[in-house]
């Protein structure tokens, strides 16, 4: 089915390397229309609740403390086919199988400091931009 919102978060490492501006050039340039957005940050704890879905991954545990390691961009986007056309913006979670000119490809360090995330459904970009906007941070 196709959707025409998604949400993504640059991700601490992205953060920490200066990429900030360059990662929303690349989103607006591919289409995509920004409906909320706030730097913010992670706690241990909102981080688990963010990443609940692999608490019984081997990865959960360094995810989380990555992930509330330092600063983030959250954001709501809006576009046709919003989710499919994200996850090809940003291209596969390990950046080493990721195609040139993706996101990940050009801006992440490693599959957990991979730059950004993208929602995977409909249902989950709901619940994901539930996570950190309110209906008045919307526009
Ligand atoms: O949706 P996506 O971010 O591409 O990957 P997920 O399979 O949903 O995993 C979420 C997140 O977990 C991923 O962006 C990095 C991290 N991770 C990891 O550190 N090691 C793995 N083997 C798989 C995922
Ligand atoms: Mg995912």
């Amino acid at each position: 089915m196709s959707t025409n919102r998604t949400f993504t978060m640059i991700k601490p490492d992205a953060v920490a390397n200066g990429h900030i501006g360059a990662i929303i050039n690349d989103i607006t340039a591919a289409g995509f229309r920004i409906i909320a957005l706030k730097y913010t940050k992670l706690t241990a704890e909102t981080a688990g609740k963010f990443y609940e879905v692999h608490k019984d991954r081997p990865f959960y545990g360094n995810l989380v403390t990555f992930m509330s390691s330092g600063p983030i961009v959250a954001a709501i986007l809006e576009k046709d086919n919003a989710i499919e056309d994200f996850r090809k913006l940003i291209g596969a979670t390990n950046p080493a199988q990721a195609e040139d000119g993706t996101i990940r490809k050009k801006y992440a360090e490693s599959i957990e400091a991979n730059a950004v995330h993208g929602s995977d459904s409909d249902e989950n970009a709901a619940i994901e931009g539930d996570f950190f906007f309110t209906a008045a941070e919307r526009f």
